[in-house]
């Protein structure tokens, strides 16, 4: 009784209490899941994000003053130094053979736009054999490690809405061969939901409204669970990583390991020059000599539409989300030390109880969702650089049941590499 006493006090402190106001109806089970949902919460944390995003709604979405694309490293085939990117393989096949280099892959978003209900991972996705996107990287994972000599761990990011169904079918996929102790799955953070008011939105009686905290989460969870301390043990120090949702990456890079290397970069980026002004992406720019990526949701068109003499689109440096970073870096930015690594804030309809109390079951509700995006590190990075990636080998990703960004778009992607490649 004392420790809820304690809690609740914290909780009404910051104007929470009403998330205890159900708590005696509650069977034993259920008391001890609100409390450990509740205490699971940083309410300093969440207090600051009310105060700043819900309150005053100053959404960090950057400004665009004093903007100008960001500089990359061009593909010998598109004008960049063909010694450079040989200079740079080398240091990568150097650092791989020397066992300093593992993967994580963020895969704890929820499959909705895709109409699968399953880890999206576990989607059939080659145009022939169908094999799934998590096998597709195993496979890749495994060559390398042949063709290096070395042991690659790879980190997945899953969440509580798809960490069992995810271990459960990598144990049916018997891993995929690889050795089990080299996979490792861990649950990125949660975040409670809030109505307009910043009032904490309850599922039920005992349950908070909650939803994974952004691939951004990926560095608190990386700390959180161990895989830091993991990686030192290993001597790992070199992170390649990219989402679950594009069979054509290149999981394992050794011109990009070796260009971050080469850079002495805490995080490195890859892009793919836009041709289409609308293509719903990320830009990487320059902002006060800082490299950051303006969302396509917060860059005005007079700026995508913007073309040079060449007829290139000027902003055309797009975010396809793919890094290698450092694993100092990591420990950094996920053990608290990015004062600033902002939240965003996202409105969405979500299914919560009246918190007049009235009903006993939820009702659609308009509520806010906070989340990281990783991009939002590059502020934080020195020396972060950006080289660009060959779209038609290395990125088709599948988001949408149809039409752009589909397993349509993606098959064809596929079968166009397999073609080039016979
Ligand atoms: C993201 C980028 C976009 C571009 C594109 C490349 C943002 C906001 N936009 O678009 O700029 O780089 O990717 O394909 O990120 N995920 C988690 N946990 C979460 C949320 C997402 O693991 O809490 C994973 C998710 O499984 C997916 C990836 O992150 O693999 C991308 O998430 P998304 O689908 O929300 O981002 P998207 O496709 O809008």
């Amino acid at each position: 009784m004392e420790k809820i006493d304690k809690i609740s006090q914290v909780v009404a402190a910051h104007g929470q209490a009403h998330v205890f106001h159900h708590f005696d109806q509650l069977d034993p089970n259920e008391q001890q899941e609100l409390l450990d949902q509740t205490t699971a919460i940083d309410l300093t944390e969440l207090t600051y994000l009310v105060d700043t995003l819900v309150k005053t709604k100053v959404t960090p979405s950057s400004s665009t003053a004093d903007l100008a694309p960001a500089p990359y490293i061009q593909l010998p085939c598109n004008g960049g130094d063909p010694r450079k990117w040989q200079e740079a393989s080398q240091l990568g096949a150097e650092a791989l053979r020397a066992g300093r280099v593992a993967v994580v892959t963020v895969a704890g978003g929820q499959g909705t736009r895709l109409g699968f209900d399953g880890p999206k991972g576990a989607f059939p996705i080659t145009p022939v054999k169908h094999k799934t996107l998590f096998q597709v990287f195993a496979e890749k994972i495994q060559a390398a490690e042949k063709r290096y000599d070395c042991s690659i761990p790879w980190f997945i990011m899953t969440s509580e809405l798809n960490h069992e169904d995810t271990l459960n079918f990598f144990k049916k996929q018997a891993y995929f061969n690889r050795d089990p102790d080299q996979t490792h799955l861990f649950s990125q953070g949660m975040m409670p939901a809030v109505d307009c008011e910043g009032k904490i939105l309850l599922e039920g009686p005992g349950r908070i409204a909650r939803s994974p905290d952004g691939h951004g989460g990926v560095f608190r969870a990386l700390v959180r669970n161990e895989a830091i301390t993991q990686m030192k043990n290993a001597g790992i120090d070199l992170i390649n990583y990219f989402q679950v949702d594009n069979p054509l990456v290149a999981c394992i890079d050794p011109a990009f390991l070796g260009f971050h290397l080469k850079a002495n970069s805490e995080m490195s980026s890859k892009m793919v020059p836009k041709v289409d002004p609308t293509e719903q992406v990320g830009h990487f720019c320059l902002q006060n000599d800082r490299l950051t990526v303006i969302e396509y949701s917060d860059i005005p068109t007079t700026y995508t539409e913007q073309r040079e003499p060449s007829g290139h689109l000027r902003y055309r440096v797009a975010n396809i989300a793919m890094h290698v970073l450092s694993r100092d870096f990591i420990e950094r930015m996920g053990s608290g030390g990015a004062q600033g690594f902002p939240f965003h804030r996202a409105e969405k309809n979500i299914q919560a109880l009246d918190l007049s109390g009235g009903t006993r079951s939820p009702v659609s509700t308009k509520g806010i969702k906070f989340e990281m995006f990783i991009f939002d590190a590059l502020p934080f990075a020195q020396n972060p650089i950006v080289i660009e990636a060959d779209r038609a080998n290395e990125y088709s990703p599948v988001k949408n049941a149809e039409g752009q960004n589909s397993p349509k778009t993606c098959a064809e992607a596929q079968l166009g590499q397999f073609y080039r490649w016979a």
